[in-house]
């Protein structure tokens, strides 16, 4: 009987309704990062763009707040059960592919409408100039490289990834965020020249080598925008989509030099394509040439002219890749797969096959001389190993162990010696240096134990190499590069890349992409 009456008043309870994650996010979210969720003042908040940051991670951030930034904490304003409404609505996919045509993309376009300096506005060397990527508060800072002073530091949109890109002058420079973000600043002027949003969620940016265009690839949509250098105008938003009609995700785009092309792997679809930056339609002087099923090249679908485009077939999608230093061969990996391949561009196939286990990050690769051999170097994502590769026969020269999982990989003309991070791991913060003849680990530096430190950038001249501790309380820390001896530490917010006018302008061996 008790029971029942038990029974009876729970089912007389009026029904709590679950919190719904999208009414809460128009009253509390919307303002700063819009009803679409594609970001305002905030980032997007969609999948592609948290990546990660979801479950109880995100629930914290939205509970506390994020430092150094304007998202407030809603612990205050919001029930547990309202913030994991929330959580759960903005990692929700978006209901249909978003719309960001040529005309949306015009409409964010901000100019500051500065006045350019005819020379640069300070006295350390321009070409020397090295860019530091704070992504702690989202700044860059501009430094000297011989003085290591900071001669300016500016705002970024939020959440940059992938090297910047200078103009071949190396005056300029071009920045890209997660959100589809470009930003050009005038490094002689040291004033942001103006910005537009040129996808909703990007890979990463080429320039042609000519200087004049500029290509984002994006995730989100499906396209890959071309803008005008000069002032960030749409010049082309061109679909992606393979053979077949699929839409594809374009997984990063560079410039190849030599060739005056872009090149680009597709992330859903087993296609590279070839797109032309110069009027003659790009290095298809003899005609566009395509392998087919039985291995004969021929000619096909023949495009010319400006962004005249090459399809590449490749037995599976690549979503990372990396160049001979002469652009006629491109090395790539799937990175779900256990091999890389070779796809030699001068005749549009795959030539050999790699041996690429732990998933190799290419785009962070480098090549240098080794024994007369050109040599490239990868470090591995999931295992604390780095390949070495002979770039004459494609023949697996070491694989050298490391202390874990690294990242990036650097090293300058004129110094003997590879720097190598490990990211992650036990061992995460040790930064090794190998002999780039030898192959060994000469040297293991611990600078702030228990710290992430990352990435290194050489000066110009390679006498100092930069490595990042890459915290929020972090710095830039210089070392002699010969000694490896540590000159100073720049105090930074989170310090990622770093880049060298100078290495980056001349494709300096040692530096990737
Ligand atoms: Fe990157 C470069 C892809 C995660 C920091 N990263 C690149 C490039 C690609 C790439 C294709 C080369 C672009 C260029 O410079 O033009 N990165 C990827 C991924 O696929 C991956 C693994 C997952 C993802 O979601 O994108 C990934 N990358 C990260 C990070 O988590 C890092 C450490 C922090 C962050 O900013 O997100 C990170 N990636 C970087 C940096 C570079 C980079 C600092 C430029 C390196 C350079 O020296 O040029």
């Amino acid at each position: 009987m008790i029971r029942h009456i038990v029974l009876f008043s729970l089912l007389a309870l009026p029904a709590v309704a679950a919190p719904d994650g999208a009414a809460i996010y128009v009253d509390q979210c919307a303002s700063c990062h819009a009803e679409t969720r594609f970001g305002g003042t905030g980032p997007a908040l969609i999948p592609e763009s948290l990546r990660q940051l979801k479950g109880k991670k995100l629930e914290d951030l939205i509970a506390k707040g994020r430092t150094a930034t304007q998202m407030p904490a809603f612990a205050a304003t919001l029930s547990a059960a309202d913030i994991a409404a929330v959580a759960t609505y903005v990692v929700s996919p978006l209901a249909t592919q978003p719309v960001w045509t040529e005309a949306e993309i015009a409409a964010t376009r901000e100019m500051t409408g500065y006045h350019p300096a005819t020379a640069p506005t300070f006295t350390a060397d321009p070409m020397n100039i090295t860019l530091v990527v704070e992504t702690g508060d989202h700044h860059v800072s501009v430094l000297d490289g011989d003085s290591f002073a900071v001669l300016d530091r500016f705002a970024t949109p939020f959440a940059v990834h992938g090297g910047p890109k200078f103009s071949p002058d190396g005056r300029f420079v071009f920045i890209m965020s997660r959100d589809g973000w470009v930003q050009k600043y005038d490094i002689w002027s040291l004033k942001e020249v103006g910005r537009v949003r040129a996808g909703l969620n990007s890979r990463n940016i080429a320039m042609s080598a000519d200087g004049k265009w500029l290509a984002v690839a994006n995730y989100l949509p499906n396209t890959l925008t071309i803008l005008s250098t000069d002032d960030l105008t749409v010049k082309k938003v061109s679909e992606i989509e393979g053979r077949g009609g699929t839409p594809s995700r374009v997984a990063a785009v560079y410039q190849a030099p030599q060739r005056e092309t872009f090149v680009l792997a597709l992330k859903d679809v087993p296609e590279i394509w070839e797109i032309a930056t110069n009027e003659d339609g790009g290095p298809y002087s003899e005609g566009l040439v395509h392998s087919n099923e039985n291995g004969m090249v021929e000619a096909v679908g023949i495009e010319r002219g400006l962004f005249a485009r090459r399809r590449i077939d490749v037995s599976a999608p690549l979503d990372d890749f990396f160049f001979s230093p002469d652009y006629r061969n491109l090395i790539g990996t799937n990175r779900a797969a256990e091999t890389g391949v070779v796809v030699n561009l001068d005749v549009g196939r795959e030539i050999a096959e790699l041996p690429l286990p732990g998933m190799p990050h290419l785009g962070s690769g480098i090549t240098w001389d080794r024994g007369g051999h050109k040599v490239m170097a990868t470090p591995h994502l999931t295992e604390g190993l780095l390949s070495v590769i002979d770039m004459t026969d494609w023949s697996l020269i070491k694989t050298i162990k490391t202390d874990g999982p690294g990242f990036f990989l650097r090293s300058h003309a004129s110094t003997p010696y590879v720097w190598a991070d490990v990211f992650t791991g036990e061992s995460k913060g040790h930064i090794h240096i190998i002999d780039k003849q030898t192959l060994e680990i000469v040297q293991t530096l611990i600078p702030a134990p228990g710290k992430t430190v990352a990435h290194t950038e050489f000066t110009r001249d390679g006498k100092y190499a930069l490595v990042s501790i890459w915290e929020m309380d972090g710095a830039v820390i210089v070392y002699d590069a010969a000694t490896f001896e540590e000159i100073k530490r720049l105090p930074m917010s989170k310090p990622a890349g770093k880049y060298n006018v100078w290495n980056k302008i001349t494709f300096e061996d040692g530096t990737s992409h």
